[in-house]
């Protein structure tokens, strides 16, 4: 049995713009929910959005997803890597360069992390529509740590061509 008598909620970031980027989302969803230790709270529409970053890269498929986990954050993070790896990620060095799947922990519990491997809140989170509008749809009320609440990024955050898919 899963003990999650310890559990915080966290949110996870998930973003695919390579090799059918909505069945990737879909299967990682499915992956994520069927970890050990781990609770879907919640689960986001898919958005679809401009990319970030470098322009010629296809658009991207984003979504987010809330849990609860009785996993330590760096144990989060190693379970999300293997999901990527095993959706045929392969880092290429590019920076926000084009991906089968990326996982990112946007979120854990109260927590502020500065890890070299690890921060959290993830950086960026602020100025990403991407993950805002997700966020905003799952969790209204949500107060990001360090940051404030959602609902006052989101009035600071332009859509920038996000589109909700049905
Ligand atoms: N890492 C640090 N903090 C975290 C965290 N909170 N969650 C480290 C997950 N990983 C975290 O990540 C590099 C390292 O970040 C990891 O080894 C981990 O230890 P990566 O996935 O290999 O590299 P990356 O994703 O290319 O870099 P980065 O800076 O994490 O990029 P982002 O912020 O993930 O952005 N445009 C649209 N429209 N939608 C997107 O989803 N995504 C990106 C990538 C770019 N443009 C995009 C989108
Ligand atoms: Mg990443």
């Amino acid at each position: 049995m899963t003990d999650l008598n310890q559990s915080i909620t966290a949110f996870i970031g998930l973003g695919s713009n390579l090799a059918s980027p909505a069945m990737q989302i879909k299967s990682a969803h499915e992956a994520i929910a069927a970890l050990p230790s781990i609770r879907e709270l919640a689960f986001s529409s898919l958005y679809h959005s401009a990319p970030m970053g470098p322009q010629d890269q296809p658009d991207y498929i984003n979504a987010v997803m809330a849990i609860e986990t009785a996993l330590s954050p760096l144990a989060l993070l190693n379970e999300l890597q293997y999901i990527e790896q095993t959706h045929g990620r392969i880092r290429q060095g590019q920076r926000w360069g084009a991906r089968t799947l990326d996982l990112d922990i946007l979120i854990y519990g109260e927590q502020l992390i500065e890890l070299p491997d690890l921060t959290i809140p993830h950086s960026g989170i602020t100025e990403r529509a991407f993950v805002l509008y997700p966020l905003f749809e799952i969790a209204p009320l949500l107060k990001i740590p360090g940051k404030g609440k959602l609902a006052d990024l989101l009035t600071d955050c332009p859509l920038s061509g996000l589109k909700r898919l049905e």
